[in-house]
């Protein structure tokens, strides 16, 4: 007894199967080029100003900052509420006890430059976060990597309280990282 197997498994494209190839064709084409068109036209691109920097030294720079802004304590969170002057650079980051180094205070219509990494900030270890700050009107996620200054110019446009949250597991107290910033009209 012998099987045969036909040698030929494919078989001419039919008229309904050239369509669907072409549509498919046609939309993969269509996305293709919407990724360098959209790049230009969205203003959807994060910012791309990042230096190395080391753990103990951006330490440094979040408590001198947070110790020449300080303007009170949060009862709920612990943490220092500092206000920064408008136009300012801003350092902030996640800590390694999974909390943020401070509630910033911002003005509204100001320019600031936010500069966020990750610390030690209780002696554990800097780990890799995520900065989602929460809003119903836009969605901003940037990663926080040890070892590296993201320099984010933002602007707070409308007064409020925005939450702080991390978007990257980060550890046993990940989900403790709830902050603000608090924005002043
Ligand atoms: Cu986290």
């Amino acid at each position: 007894m012998s099987i045969s197997v036909e040698r030929i498994w494919w078989r001419p494209l039919d008229r309904e199967e050239k369509i669907w190839v072409t549509i498919a064709l046609i939309w993969c084409l269509g996305t293709f080029f919407m990724m360098p068109v959209w790049h230009v036209i969205a203003k959807q691109n994060t910012p791309n100003e990042s230096y190395k920097v080391s753990v103990d030294d951006f330490e440094k720079l979040v408590t001198a900052f947070n110790e020449k802004y300080k303007v009170g304590m949060d009862e709920n969170s612990g943490l220092p509420i500092v206000r920064p002057p408008a136009g300012s650079d801003v350092y902030f980051a996640g800590t390694g006890i999974w909390q943020w180094s401070s509630i910033l205070e911002l003005e509204a219509g100001k320019e600031y430059r936010l500069h966020i990494s990750s610390i030690k900030g209780g002696g554990v270890e800097a780990w890799q976060h995520g900065l989602s700050i929460v809003s119903s009107k836009f969605n901003a996620n940037f990663m926080i990597i040890p070892g590296y200054d993201y320099v984010l110019k933002i602007t707070p446009t409308e007064a409020g309280e925005y939450g702080v949250i991390c978007n990257e597991f980060c550890g046993i107290g990940h989900h403790l990282m709830a902050g603000k910033i608090i924005v002043k009209g």
